[in-house]
């Protein structure tokens, strides 16, 4: 429809504390010196920073759960402000321990109103607790967060924890995970398309049905897309690459003008490290994706072949 788009706030989550290799606290700077709000512009969409957020250093892996619950606390003020002055927040990692504070804020802002709906694009599930993982890495533990689970200082953020209902969260891409994380999702029923199925169905299939599962019982819904779901040939930059991946063409086919749907209430870009990133395709990456989710109109639903199928078959 006509409804001018609204205009992006972009938000650079300064974190890599919630990972064993830091690099990531990197990425959103990164990003902003190459010219990604005025990248995203060119779509006909206003786009600036409106924050930088980072996370206090933490020398030893004890201080790092610390170090990313007041970081997240920090990232949730700076989402809920764009959020209330009816821009579209676009959180860019920093390691996905941010969507902790991301979608708290989400959660927070919609909670009169009522649920909130959020697709999780990822090789991995995210839903450890610090009982069940086996890494101690924060950012392997922020779906359990949002759903209510593990560390009370991420899961109580904003001062009230289930910020996700099980049945409004689809985990898309994952293909490297643990027992105890998995266990989690399965005994709350969380709808987990795992690579196998993307790659046999086709990532759009997939995207349109978690995007019709997410909006069913919420208000607004949301995306966090982990740039290691996609095959590393493609983002070889990230923190912690996954073989045998979605292919970056059936991503953005897939994702184009997603958040052009007013129920959209904020996009997150995660885990881009530059420091593994030599010849800048991962970055280029990252523009993209954003750049075809911002688009100011979708394309409507156009399931696209998985051109990684071949390399999914051989893997299972
Ligand atoms: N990410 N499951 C592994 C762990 O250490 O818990 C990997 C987590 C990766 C997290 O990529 O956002
Ligand atoms: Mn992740
Ligand atoms: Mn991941
Ligand atoms: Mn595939």
């Amino acid at each position: 429809h006509d409804m001018l788009p609204r205009p992006l706030a972009l938000i650079g989550a300064e974190v890599g504390e919630g990972a064993s290799d830091a690099g990531c606290k990197w990425g959103s700077q990164a990003l902003r010196e190459r010219g990604l709000a005025a990248h995203l512009r060119a779509s006909g969409r206003a786009a600036r920073w409106t924050g930088m957020v980072r996370a206090p250093a933490a020398r030893h892996s004890a201080q790092r759960l610390r170090a990313v619950e007041h970081f997240s606390a920090a990232l949730a003020q700076q989402v809920l402000g764009p959020a209330r002055a009816g821009a579209l927040p676009v959180v860019v990692g920093g390691d996905h321990s941010c969507a902790v504070g991301t979608w708290s804020a989400v959660a927070e802002h919609w909670r009169a109103q009522g649920d909130i709906g959020l697709v999780w694009i990822d090789a991995h599930l995210d839903a450890h607790t610090p009982a069940t993982s086996l890494s101690g890495a924060p950012h392997g533990m922020p779906v359990a967060a949002l759903l209510g689970h593990g560390s009370p200082g991420l899961a109580l953020l904003q001062g009230w924890a289930g910020k996700l209902k099980p049945h409004n969260l689809v985990i898309l891409g994952a293909r490297s995970f643990e027992a105890g994380e998995q266990a989690l999702l399965t005994r709350l029923g969380v709808r987990v398309m795992y690579m196998e199925e993307v790659a046999r169905r086709g990532f759009g299939a997939c995207f349109a049905e978690a995007l019709a599962l997410v909006q069913r019982h919420t208000v607004a819904w949301g995306l966090s897309f982990d740039l290691d779901a996609l095959d590393p040939a493609d983002a070889p930059g990230t923190g912690t690459p996954v073989a045998a991946g979605i292919a970056l063409a059936d991503a953005l086919a897939a994702l184009r003008g997603c958040a052009a749907d007013p129920a959209c209430a904020a996009l997150e870009l995660v885990e881009y490290n530059p420091l593994h990133d030599a010849d800048g395709r991962t970055a280029r990456a990252a523009f993209a994706l954003l750049k075809a989710m911002t688009a100011p109109q979708g394309r409507g639903a156009r399931p696209a072949p998985c051109a990684a199928a071949q390399a999914c078959a051989e893997l299972s």
